[in-house]
């Protein structure tokens, strides 16, 4: 049987996949937060209610995540960048441990936690203090700042999402890594590649609601399973020389 080869690579990851760093997953044990569920911060309708109580569990994520370095499964989403023919990393991730390990052809789908927004003006800046010396952050037009990511109920960037969907569409190998693939429309992505003849690989701990759908389910530890998929894959993904 002839060897596949692969010329346009596409990666999604989740929160899984920094899971081996120290960051808590969303939905795994370590998922709440004084006995709150994810979905019941990261919504503009918390925010409205208790602006101080979502910057607390921001406040918290930011300083735990400080202290994170990448591990091996970012590193070898690094090192498939540079030697892939085409190469493009869609995360959920908002912990920006991808762009720290040396990511650079990716897009944030939800956003970044160490961005924020003045909720009056709308600008954008970078905030990486920690702890925050006040909670709310304030602009310095007095307006609360907020902090820049997509939370459930808001839509996406479009062009984040044109991104993610265009690369979806064109690659013919999509690995998805660490993700409960239950948040839309991220969890749509798979299946616009599946459509679109990808041979797609599936990185968990457990199976998913992808599984039926993956050609590969590699149950395990992402830190572990990414660099041994990628020693396999490695031949059939490199740039033609
Ligand atoms: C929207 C940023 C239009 C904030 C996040 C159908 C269609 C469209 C929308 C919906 C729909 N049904 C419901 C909706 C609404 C909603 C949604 O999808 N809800 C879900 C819960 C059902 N979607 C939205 O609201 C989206 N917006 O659709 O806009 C619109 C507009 C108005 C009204 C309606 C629709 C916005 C979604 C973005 C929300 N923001 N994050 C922040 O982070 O603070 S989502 C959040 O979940 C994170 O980004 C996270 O990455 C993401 C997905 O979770 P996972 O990454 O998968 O993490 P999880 O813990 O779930 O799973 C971890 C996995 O890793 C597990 O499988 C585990 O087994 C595995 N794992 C653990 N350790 C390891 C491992 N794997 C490998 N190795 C390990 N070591």
């Amino acid at each position: 049987m002839e060897k596949p080869r692969y010329s346009s690579v596409t990666v999604l990851t989740g929160s899984g996949i920094s899971a081996e760093s120290g960051v808590p997953t969303f939905r795994g044990e370590d998922g709440l937060w004084r006995h709150y569920h994810a979905e019941e911060l990261a919504t503009p309708q918390a925010f409205a209610r208790d602006a101080a109580l979502v910057w607390e569990w921001y406040d918290w994520r930011r300083g735990l995540i400080a202290a994170c370095e990448p591990n091996a499964a970012h590193r070898t989403l690094v090192e498939m960048e540079r030697e892939c023919e085409e190469f493009f990393l869609i995360t959920q991730n908002v912990d920006g441990l991808h762009r720290r390990a040396g990511s650079e052809r990716m897009v944030e789908l939800h956003g970044n936690i160490w961005q924020v927004r003045c909720t009056a003006e709308g600008s954008v800046f970078v905030n990486e203090e920690v702890p925050l010396p006040q909670i709310p952050p304030r602009c310095s037009c007095g307006a609360p700042l907020r902090p820049h990511v997509v939370w459930f109920g808001e839509s996406l960037d479009h062009s984040s999402m044109q991104a993610a969907h265009a690369a979806a569409e064109i690659c013919d190998l999509m690995l998805v890594i660490g993700t409960s693939a239950v948040v839309h429309p991220a969890a749509s992505l798979p299946a616009i590649a599946k459509q679109h003849g990808a041979y797609l690989v599936e990185v968990n701990l457990e199976r998913t609601p992808l599984s039926p759908y993956a050609d590969e389910v590699l149950l395990g530890s992402a830190a572990q399973v990414l660099p041994e998929l990628w020693d396999r894959l490695r031949p059939a993904c490199q740039g033609v020389s």
